[in-house]
Formats: structure tokens, sequence, C-alpha cells
């Protein structure tokens, strides 16, 4: 209708509603919203072509048919005294009365009244009946009107259905026009201002809007017809049509007509900033929540490589420790008084490895053993308090997701969540420390290998030292032979001993050196490898959090826009 009946002077604002519906079907698309929103949406859409919709709705038994008949001056609906209306019922312009039945459920009657030509006038089930379904009908219907008549009968003004009724009409942005109707069964005119005092302070206080509110007795309009000059009109019905007539003609009609959609349009942005808040809401939980597991990894990292530099360190002592203990043999050794000693190398070999060497291969052995079980512990650990830390993150999940419409974000979201904590609580059900320590032992062979070998090159500093020092044995009776024992003492012996030691230094160093760098290069790649096997388990879930959040962004900049535009237009229609 709309475009056919349009003054050119709309021509500007009806192309931009087009393109800001057609802007916001595109963003729903693109969230994948609900069916139903769509659906509204696109009936929105081809209302804004089509016959303005004057809706009359009410709780049941108000007179809404009544009304309908009243004002229309025909009888073409059915009235009755108990839930009476069962289809959202369509009265429109039509020389051959007919009724036929829409694919939507819509009874449309067509009938020949003039009043019809240029307005459809919709009459509904009431709402807040024993009959359930229809006021589910009707609250469907509600979007589609362009102008809202809300009958309340004077016996029940303002109940607690109505209430909620009229918000979702409002937030529809309905414009909205009260009729109070049945005043003939109140004796006095006070009780009917009352009444209306009562609704309109109800309505401004319970829901912020004040509607315009005529008091009518459909009844007594029924009985004395329209001639009624309005001064003398017991059923203040006049008034009412004249009101309704200035609503109905032209300019003001199209304003409607254009306004609608917009705030169908209003409501359906709103409803998706709103759900893409909560959801942003919701991903902030999981960003923190990974943060958390990101510093828990992290530092879980930096203990374990301050650990491991203390034990290395402690392993490192063990050689250290032999290498105090050789010089100290040295000195006991290697002096004049022992000189015969010195002839029997073999006998200086087994003091060294007895005294010197001892048990440090054994102890080493076991330190690694023992840093092994120190990582698979940790790494178990690990697992446990991510796995933890997502059980808590699944928990919070649950309790807020209740209340939301679901579709695919919460199905994905709750699938990864789900998906990644099962995953972690794997690991951890499943976690064989033995497995594991096996498997970092063969993965660190080399350094194992290193202290392994330290049995024989431990007994291979021994063999090189006492060469070195049993040596100037041989020297020794040499120059005993020569006959400057002295010299042996002074010169000799004391070089040998420096010799020995430094030896000893040297090939200590060297074991050092490959024990420290054997640990660090397989255990550091073990830790690396732990944190790596946590953040490839939490990674579906990270890459979701980081998309889902990039989406939402951009959509609610969308909304957003739509909104303003639809601000934009709805100012410029009011003006
Ligand atoms: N006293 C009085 N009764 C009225 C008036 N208007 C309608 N009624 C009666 O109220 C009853 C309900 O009228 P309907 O028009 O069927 O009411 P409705 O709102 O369409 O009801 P549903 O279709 O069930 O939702 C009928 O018995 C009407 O005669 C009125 O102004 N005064
Ligand atoms: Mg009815």
């Amino acid at each position: 209708m709309a475009s056919r009946t349009l003054p050119p002077e709309f021509d500007d604002l009806l192309r931009e509603e087009r393109e800001v519906l057609a802007h916001l079907q595109r963003a729903l698309v693109a969230v994948d919203a609900a069916v139903d929103d769509r659906e509204v949406l696109a009936r929105a859409m081809a209302d804004l072509e089509d016959l303005f919709l004057l809706v009359v709705v009410g709780e049941f038994n108000a007179g809404k048919s009544a009304f309908v008949n009243v004002l229309l001056g025909a009888d073409v609906l059915a009235e009755g005294v108990t839930p009476t209306t069962s289809q959202v019922t369509l009265l429109r312009h039509g020389e051959v009365p007919a009724t036929t039945l829409g694919s939507d459920g819509v009874l449309v009657v067509t009938t020949p009244v003039e009043r019809l030509r240029d307005v459809a006038v919709v009459d509904t089930p009431g709402t807040n009946a024993i009959v359930r379904e229809h006021q589910a009908v009707t609250e469907r219907f509600v979007p589609r009107a362009d102008l809202v008549l809300f009958l309340t009968s004077v016996d029940r003004p303002f109940t607690e259905s109505e209430r909620a009724f009229l918000e979702l009409v409002r937030d529809w942005g309905k414009k909205i026009v009260v009729v109070l109707n049945k005043i003939d069964i109140l004796e006095r005119d006070e009780d009917i201002d009352e009444v209306v005092r009562f609704v309109g302070t109800s309505a401004e206080r319970l829901l912020g809007i004040t509607p315009p509110i005529f008091p009518v007795s459909v009844r007594l309009a029924r009985r004395t017809g329209s001639a009624v000059a309005s001064e003398a009109d017991p059923s203040r019905f006049v008034a009412l049509r004249r009101f309704v007539e200035a609503m109905l003609a032209d300019a003001s009609r199209i304003r409607l007509k254009l306004q609608s959609p917009l705030g169908v349009a209003r409501r359906l942005a709103d409803r998706q900033l709103q759900a893409i808040d909560d959801r942003l809401g919701l991903l902030a939980d999981d960003v923190r929540l990974l943060d958390d597991v990101e510093r828990q990894l992290s530092a879980y990292r930096d203990d374990m490589r301050r650990d491991f530099a203390y034990r290395v360190a402690d392993v490192d002592n063990q050689l250290l420790e032999m290498e105090r203990r050789g010089h100290a043999y040295f000195d006991e050794t290697l002096r004049f008084g022992r000189v015969f000693d010195l002839l029997t190398r073999s006998r200086v070999q087994e003091g060294f490895v007895r005294e010197v060497v001892a048990d440090t291969p054994q102890v080493i052995e076991r330190k690694v053993d023992a840093l092994i079980d120190w990582l698979v512990d940790a790494d178990f650990r690990q697992w446990q308090a991510v796995t933890d830390h997502l059980a808590e993150g699944r928990r919070r999940h649950r309790e807020r997701i209740v209340g939301d419409d679901g579709g695919r974000f919460h199905h994905d979201r709750s699938r990864l969540i789900e998906a990644v904590g099962r995953e972690a609580q794997r690991v951890v059900d499943t976690y064989d420390r033995t497995r594991e320590a096996s498997a970092i032992a063969d993965k660190a062979r080399d350094a194992v290998a290193a202290a392994a070998a330290l049995q024989v090159a431990a007994a291979g500093v021994g063999t090189a030292v006492t060469v070195a020092a049993t040596t100037a044995a041989a020297d020794i009776t040499g120059l005993a032979l020569a006959g400057v024992l002295a010299a042996i003492g002074l010169f000799v012996i004391p070089g040998r001993r420096a010799r020995a030691k430094q030896e000893m230094r040297h090939k200590v160093s060297d074991l050092r050196d490959r024990l420290s760098r054997a640990l660090h290069r397989h255990f550091e790649e073990e830790i690396d490898a732990s944190v790596g096997r946590v953040e490839a388990g939490i990674a579906p879930y990270a890459r979701f959090v980081r998309t889902e959040r990039d989406r939402l962004a951009a959509a609610r900049e969308s909304f957003g826009e739509v909104n303003a535009r639809l601000a934009d237009l709805l100012r410029r229609l009011q003006s």
C-alpha cells in the first residue's frame, strides 16, 4: 500500500527504509539468527508494501469483535461471552463477501465496507484465555500491526497479564491506543474518570508509555448508531471514532505504516545486540580461562627451568666433589714419603677408584632417574591443574548458558569446551607415569647414557691421572740411581702432583660439560614438549574464542550501524 499510495515526499524515506531493512536482513543471516526473527523481518518487509493493518487486541471477552463490528457498521464477526475468536481475522475490502484461510493461519474475510478500502482491520483471539494457543497466535501477529487498539474492560482494568502483553506490544515499537470498554456497567461518570486515571498512571508507571485512552461502550454505540453528536453520546464512541479516523488519514497512516517495520527492525537488532553482548561476556570468561591456563603454563615452564637448574647443579656437585677428593688424594699420595707406593701403579689406581671415584657414577645415575620422575610428576600435575581449570570453566559455562536461546554459537562453544575438557580429563585419567618416564628416559637416552658412562669415564680419569702420577715414580727410580734424591722431593714429585691435579681438573670439567649439555638439551626439550602438549590440547578452544570474538565484534558493528540508521529514519518520520 505504502508504495502504491505514497506521496512523492516519502519516496526517499521508503527507499532508505527498504535499504536499511535489507541491511538488517543480511546482518541476521550473517549471525545465523533464529529463523523466527528472520521471518518476522521478511514479513515486515512484505507488509511495508501491503495494506495498513489496524489490529485490535486485548483479553478475551473485552469486546474486540463487537468493537470491530460497530466500527465498521457491519456485523462481520462473531461475538460471545466465552472465548470466541480463535483465529486472527483480517477484514479487507472486497465486493464479494468471502472467507479464505491463508497459509499463515490468518483468516481473510472480504466484505464490501468502504472503510476497508485503504485499511485492513484485524480482529485477534483474546489473551489470557484458558485456550493458551489464542494468546500465542495473537502475540505472533503483533509485529505486523501498524496501529494497535488495545481493548480492556472497565470491570478489570489493567490486569497483570495485560501489563505483560502491552509490554510486548510496546517492545515491538507499536503505536498504541487504549480503548476502555463497557463503561455502561459503571453508574457514575466519576467512576469512569477514576478508571481512566488508573489505566493511565499504571501504563506510565509500569510500562513507561502514555497512550491515548478512550472510555467507551460498544454496546451503547451499537444501540444508538453513529448518528449521535459527541456531546450527547453516552457511548463516547464518536470521540474514539474521530481519533481513529484522524490516525487513518493519509499522512498519519503513511507515517505509521513506515514506522511499523522500523520498530520491528529495532527490536530485532536490539535483541541481536543483547545476544552479542551476552556472547562476548561468555567469551570474556573464556579468554580469562585461557589466559589463566597460559599463565599457568608459563609459570610451570619457569618453575621447571629453575628447579631443573638446581637439580643439574646437584648432579654437577657430585663431580665437583669427586674432583675435590681427587685433589686431596693426590696431596696425600704424591709425596716424597710415599715414593715407594708410587712405584705400584695398580695400587695408586685402585686407591683412586675407591676413594675418589667412589659411588659417584651410581649417585649421578640415581639423580638423573629422580630427575625423570620429577619431570613426569610435574607434567602430570600440570595436566591435572589444566583439567581442573577447564572443569571449573565448564561448570561456570553451564550456569551461564541457562536462559539464552542457544543457536550455533552456544552449540559450538559447549561442544568445544566439553571436548577440550574431556580430552584433558582423559589425559589425566589415563596418565601412566611409568610409561611416560620410560618415554622420557628413551628420549633423554643420551643424558642417561652420559650418566651411565660416568663409571667408565671416571675410571678413565683414574687411569689418566694415575699414569700422570706414576710416571713420576719411574723418573724417581732413574733419579734415585743418579743420587739426587733431594731434587726428587723438591721438583719432580710436586711437578707430577700439579700435573695430576691439572689432568683431573681437565677431565672432570670435560665430564661436567658433557653431562650438563646432555641434561639441558633433553630436559628442556621435554619441558617444552610437555607445555606444547597442553597447548595443543586447548588449541581448538582458543581458536574458537579468537574467531568468535572477531566475528561478534564485526556483527556488533553491523547491528550498531543498522540501529543508528533506524533511529535516524524514525526521527525523520516523526518530525
Ligand atoms: N456490557 C457490555 N458488554 C459488552 C460491550 N461490548 C461487548 N460486550 C459483550 O462482551 C462479550 C464479549 O464480546 P466479544 O466482542 O465477543 O469479545 P472479544 O473481545 O472479541 O472476545 P474473544 O473473541 O473471546 O477474545 C459479549 O457478550 C459482548 O456482548 C459493552 O460495551 N458493554
Ligand atoms: Mg472476539
